[in-house]
């Protein structure tokens, strides 16, 4: 097998594409596909000032070497969970990635520790407040990424979300018909009122296969194992049939997600943006300031029941 561009030994082959690529012919086409990303999607320019929300996992990493190398202005911020091994294994893969490649490029990390900050780790809070712990997780996570982005001044918030992770959160929308979420599921959420730092995910047009190549392709060591609580989660068995149909029928996570965004795009010119209701309803939470629907956001809703429990 030769690559589609230089001729020489390819190193992976990309059926989708009907092509196959070198190491460095494939790092052209994965940076390539990243920078289409940004320009379509209108995601950031040289001059914005990004936060990366990094895992220890292969998507986060690779987004923000890949941001670094394309010359972004790209600093991270890591959540430090609590959940046993995992978490310090996640740890000394994001801190030394931080410290090596980003370090060199004049990126920084920044460390959230929800053991420090919020009391406890995720799994005593989720007991501490009866709910499942990836909900308050993705509580805390949100909320902790929305206000770093926020007081630091950065201009956009960037996930490592792939082509799998869209396809297969798409399905379980449409399988359920979450109308509301449909309407949000598009690679750029702007930031609509003051407050809400605008979300992008760059990653959208490769996919999971991919970005694990790049990964190895470019040395850059991170955690494989997936978080212990995903186990079991609904969004797997949706990635397991996609990836089904995918051997069947090369393309077919891309001709789905991008297929939705085409058609989200013929329906309205500011596909994903807030409803004016949402903005006219959203103000200051009383308790912490940053916005919410509510009189107090649910983040602290969440922390003020955690502390409640706590003392009883
Ligand atoms: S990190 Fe958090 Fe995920 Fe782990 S606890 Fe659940 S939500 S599975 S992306
Ligand atoms: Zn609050």
């Amino acid at each position: 097998m030769n690559c589609t561009k230089c001729k020489t030994k390819a190193v992976i082959g990309l059926p989708r594409h009907n092509a196959a690529f070198c190491k460095d012919c494939f790092n052209d086409y994965v940076h390539d596909q990243v920078a289409r990303a940004i320009k379509s999607q209108k995601m950031f320019g040289k001059d914005d000032r990004i936060l990366v929300a990094v895992s220890g996992g292969k998507d986060s990493l690779a987004i923000w070497d890949i941001l670094l190398k394309l010359g972004y202005r790209a600093d991270a911020l890591y959540v430090n969970l609590g959940i046993g091994t995992y978490s310090e294994e996640s740890y000394r893969k994001v801190t030394k990635f931080a410290d090596t490649v980003a370090a060199s490029r004049g990126a920084k990390l920044l460390i959230h520790t929800v053991e420090e900050e919020e009391g406890a780790g995720i799994k005593e809070l989720a007991q501490l407040i009866h709910r499942p712990t990836c909900s308050t997780c993705g509580t805390i996570k949100r909320y902790q990424f929305n206000r770093a982005a926020v007081e630091h001044d950065y201009d956009v918030m960037a996930t490592g979300h792939n082509l799998d992770d869209e396809a297969a959160r798409l399905l379980g929308n449409v399988l359920h018909w979450q109308e509301e979420y449909l309407d949000k599921q598009g690679p750029t959420l702007p930031a609509s009122v003051e407050g809400f730092a605008k979300k992008v995910k760059p990653l959208y047009r490769l996919s999971e296969r991919e970005l694990a190549a790049y990964a190895v392709l470019n040395r850059i060591d991170y955690i494989v194992e997936e978080c212990p609580m995903a186990k079991g989660a609904r969004t797997l068995v949706y990635k397991e049939v996609l990836n089904r149909l995918e051997t069947e029928s090369p393309g077919t996570k891309q001709t789905f997600y991008w297929g939705f965004l085409d058609k989200q795009n013929k329906m309205t010119s500011t596909p994903a943006t807030m409803t004016e209701k949402d903005q006219s309803t959203l103000h200051p939470c009383a308790t912490c300031g940053q916005p919410t629907t509510a009189e107090v956001c649910s983040y602290c809703k969440m922390m003020a029941r955690a502390k409640a429990s706590a003392s009883h």
